[in-house]
């Protein structure tokens, strides 16, 4: 496999990664993933042999195809490589890739541009959901040049906004997986929730932490972190997720109450480090947790009025809005939120030559 493949670096959202037309990808799940390990210099903490940036935010991978589903464009796998373990995983997805789906559908001629917008509409392989996206194709050609802006990214780019449906217990088969809105692990009060993503929502202060905390002070501390993989170990079981030691799910948040006059603060695991930010569809799930009676979310949140609402999950460096609608019976029913994406780089990506392998 010394030949390269084509590829296109891309940041969506916050995060980063390669973006293959799954008709380019080795045919075989093993060699794939051998692939991925290699383009991405995995594992090394610092990924210096490949293209991964030592973070598992910037070490991912969007694999897109021409849908044959009615009313859906194309369909993306997300592939996480993991940074210093030779781990690939598609038992997660991921909404900040998904920004540049929509982008990159057009730009590969799978999808026809119109005018001004384009809406894009994705099917999700690792959770079976769709997404629509509204791609900015002024005289049918994708710009990433606009005036929208995400916390966690410098400057402004054209904005790429994002509506999810049916997202409700996409990997654990229920929104509230054990069918109780609180649950007690390790003696910590939990919410186990999935909508979109499977997450387990814990008090900051039952965590023994602020909230507030920076990611690198989080990171850095080992005791927390050996108490949330307990939790999240127990946790994957009560969720229908099985063993979850080799998963990337679910993602371990803790919150407290808003620090900087948005719904939540959040400080989340994914789930070995600590998010810089918080994942996409890990915000939907934390924003729906808010709005779900006696979760432990709910009780620390401040919840604007009206519908849709305006749900504004803080993090480490700043916030995510995330826009929820309710339905008549005040459930959540559907959620958006505002990305970007731009194009970084589109050539040939070249991996190792088999038997070179380390492992
Ligand atoms: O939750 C990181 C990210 C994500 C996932 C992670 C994401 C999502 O920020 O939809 O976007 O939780 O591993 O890219």
């Amino acid at each position: 496999m010394s030949d390269g493949l084509p590829c296109m670096w891309m940041r969506g959202g916050t995060s980063k990664g390669a973006y293959f037309l799954a008709d380019d990808m080795p045919g075989n799940t093993a060699e794939r993933d051998a692939f991925l390990l290699s383009i991405m210099g995995s594992p090394d903490p610092r990924q210096i042999d490949g293209m991964g940036g030592a973070d598992p935010l910037t070490s991912k991978v969007a694999i897109v195809k021409k849908s044959e589903r009615e009313g859906v464009d194309v369909d993306y796998l997300f592939v996480q490589v993991a940074v210093e373990e030779p781990l690939v995983t598609d038992a997660q997805n991921c909404g900040n890739m998904l920004a540049g789906v929509g982008p990159f559908a057009v730009e590969r001629g799978l999808v026809v541009p119109e005018e001004e917008v384009t809406p894009v509409v994705i099917f999700m392989e690792n959770t079976g959901q769709t997404a629509t996206a509204l791609v900015r194709t002024p005289h049918g050609r994708v710009t990433y040049e606009g005036d929208a802006r995400i916390d966690g990214v410098p400057g402004t780019s054209s904005p790429v906004e994002i509506a999810f449906e049916d997202t409700a217990g996409a990997s654990c088969g229920a929104l509230l997986p054990t069918g109780y809105v609180k649950d007690r692990i390790e003696g910590v009060e939990v919410t186990l929730l999935d909508n979109g993503m499977p997450g387990v929502i814990m008090r900051a202060d039952e965590m023994g932490i602020v909230g507030t905390e920076s990611r690198e002070q989080l990171d850095g501390d080992s005791a927390l972190k050996a108490k949330l993989e307990a939790i999240r170990i127990k946790a994957g079981h009560l969720m229908n997720l099985g063993d979850v030691t080799e998963k990337t799910i679910p993602k371990m948040t803790m919150v407290s109450a808003p620090a900087n006059g948005g719904t939540i603060s959040t400080r989340t695991f994914i789930p070995h480090r600590c998010h810089s930010s918080i994942g996409v569809l890990g915000a939907v799930s934390v924003a729906t947790a808010c709005l779900i009676k006696g979760s432990v979310a709910a009780d620390l949140a401040r919840i604007p009025g009206g519908n849709p609402k305006s749900i504004s999950v803080e993090h480490p460096i700043g916030e995510t809005t995330i826009i929820v609608r309710l339905d008549e019976a005040g459930e959540v029913a559907s959620a958006g939120v505002l990305r970007t994406a731009r194009k970084l780089f589109d050539g040939t990506v070249f991996s190792r030559r088999r038997g070179e392998d380390d492992g």
